[in-house]
């Protein structure tokens, strides 16, 4: 049986290649194609955290990976599991989290034969991955991982998908055969890819130019991609934005340049004179740059580590493109720090004149209360929320879609901050919650969301109550999907909306019968009371607040 010994089965492959890698935890959902990897992470360091959803597993993974950097790992199994999953890899791959999904599959000699649970995997996860690849030998495996992660990381981050057949986990390899993640890969694996891979540097000269047309613009703005928006990138973008006297802004929500996070910034966007994007996609998030909301004759300068998104640009602006180059997101900003430390600074009016903006809040929500009895104004909410949030420097602050979040996310200045994001999918906020407690075991941390939002993960309660991973989640029941029952009101009129009504459900008694902590607030006055009795309950907790349905908030400057 030495033979036996020193031969590793593929699942002890994967997993002390992740071990090797560094990676902590695995975020999973047991099924019968991957149980031979739990029994192998029993071997290795690896902790499991297992959830009550696919799509859960690979949120938090996600949130893992936006907030500690390194790329979080999901792994599930074939066929429906993977399925599951999928649709939750649209959300990473618009934040440009890093991340890998790890499926289980049907056993290679299955394929083509009608095996277990045998679905094409590979091609269903393409679309919303930047590489997606099944494994084809057992010695490889550690090899695959390697790779995986590293596409996960390099260029534009973003989630991997690889599919490990069971049979591949099962096989025995001997030592002397194993290719492990470190050694050189002279092939690369089969993957499609997009979202390029180690980008280039940016060169002094293109850094000089920019800094240059920067310096000429009258009113010019820097763009950034969601991947800036952790703590390091945030930091990095202000450090660009001091050292050029240019506003710079991270577009990351669905809403794009109207998300509300920004004040005022349409009206400073339609005024601008040239853009300039580190590493922003040109998508709708930017409208293009076109239409009512920008001038016509706005320039651009893109930088970016995707030359199809250069081509993109090129394209769109229609010769209003003046300057494109294919370079690493932080390092370019790096760059033109240090050489706009070298040149002529621009007058700060109009940074001045930026910041006002995207400061703005409406004078009126410092005062604005419910017209309706036994339900709050989300501005009530986020007023009484707001100290709480400010208390602590690390708190994080998890915002969902839909109507009430959106004034969460306005209205409650963090540092650390995880929004759904430009792939504009609700549901995952309950998984970023427990991703953000494992990583971060003292910082405060909110959730919000509302009450239809929180019936796609709410079994995550459960999740957090097993692992000990306490937060509070902040929920706005107006009994309505009021994102679409605004969008119904605004297009087809009040007596045609249909469809999106809810009940005023007991989250909160759900919530505590999971196990975790439950309050019902219906006046503004009981909040306070509600939020120390949740965060000095140590649990995972919901406070189920009755609310009006009001619709998000849009801030435009006066006049
Ligand atoms: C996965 C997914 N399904 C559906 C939608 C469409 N959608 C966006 S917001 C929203 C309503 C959210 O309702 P709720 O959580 O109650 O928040 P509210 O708008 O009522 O404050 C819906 C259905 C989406 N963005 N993502
Ligand atoms: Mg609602």
């Amino acid at each position: 049986m030495a033979d036996t010994e020193k031969a590793l089965r593929g699942a002890d492959i994967v997993a002390r290649s992740l071990e090797r890698i560094g990676c902590e935890k695995i975020f999973t959902l047991s099924g019968n194609h991957i149980m031979s990897l739990f029994d192998a992470a029993l071997e290795t360091r690896l902790e499991l955290v297992h959830v009550r959803h696919e799509g859960a597993a690979v949120h938090m993974a996600d949130a893992w990976g936006r907030l500690t950097g390194k790329p979080g790992i999901a792994m599930v199994t074939g066929g429906p599991g993977h399925a599951n999953a999928v649709g939750a890899l649209i959300t990473a791959l618009g934040m440009e989290s890093p991340m890998v999904l790890l499926s289980g599959h049907a056993a290679t000699w299955e394929l083509g034969r009608g095996g277990f649970q045998e679905v094409r995997q590979a091609e269903m996860a393409a679309p919303v991955t930047k590489a997606s690849f099944t494994a084809t030998s057992a010695a490889t495996l550690g090899r695959d991982i390697g790779e995986a992660l590293r596409i996960a990381t390099s260029g534009r981050p973003g989630p991997v998908h690889l599919s490990l057949p069971s049979d591949l986990l099962e096989e025995r390899v001997e030592s002397n055969a194993i290719v492990w993640p470190d050694s050189p890969s002279k092939t690369g694996v089969n993957a499609l890819m997009r979202g390029g891979s180690s980008a280039p540097e940016l060169s002094d000269a293109v850094a000089d130019a920019t800094l240059a047309a920067l310096a000429a613009a009258a009113r010019p703005i820097i763009l950034a991609p969601p991947q800036l928006s952790n703590v390091s990138g945030r930091a990095l973008l202000s450090r660009l934005e001091a050292a050029t006297n240019t506003p710079a802004v991270i577009i990351e929500s669905p809403r794009g340049i109207a998300d509300a996070t920004l004040g005022a910034f349409s009206d400073l966007a339609a005024r601008a004179d040239l853009i300039v994007l580190v590493g922003k996609a040109l998508d709708f998030t930017t409208r293009w740059l076109s239409g009512k909301a920008f001038d016509p004759n706005v320039r651009l300068i893109a930088i970016d580590p995707e030359g199809a998104l250069l081509e993109r640009a090129a394209k769109e602006m229609d010769g209003r493109l003046v300057l494109g180059a294919l370079a690493d997101v932080r390092r370019a900003a790096e760059v033109l720090i240090t050489r706009a430390t070298k040149a002529r600074p621009r007058d700060a009016a109009w940074l001045t004149e930026a910041r006002a903006a995207l400061d703005n809040r409406p004078a009126a929500w410092a005062s604005v209360t419910s017209q309706t009895a036994q339900r709050l104004h989300p501005a009530e909410v986020f007023r009484v929320l707001r100290p709480y949030v400010e208390r602590d420097h690390d708190t994080v602050l998890i915002c969902d879609g839909g109507e009430f979040a959106q004034w969460g996310q306005s209205m409650l200045p963090v540092r650390r901050r995880l929004i759904n994001g430009v792939g504009g999918s609700i549901g995952g906020s309950l998984s970023f919650a427990n991703a953000a407690r494992l990583a971060e075991p003292k910082a405060p941390i909110f959730v919000v969301l509302g009450d239809g939002t929180i019936g796609f993960h709410i079994a995550e309660f459960e999740t957090a109550v097993r692992h000990n991973l306490p937060f509070v989640a902040i929920l706005g029941n107006d009994a309505l999907w009021n994102a679409e029952s605004q969008i119904q009101l605004r297009e087809y009129g009040r007596e045609r909306m249909h469809g999106c009504t809810l009940t005023p459900a007991r989250y909160d008694l759900v919530v505590a019968a999971f196990g975790g902590h439950g309050e019902l607030v219906e006046r503004a006055a009981d909040l306070p009371g509600a939020i120390e009795r949740a965060l000095a309950s140590g649990k995972p907790a919901c406070i189920n607040i009755m609310t009006e349905s009001i619709a998000a908030p849009v801030i435009r400057l006066a006049g």
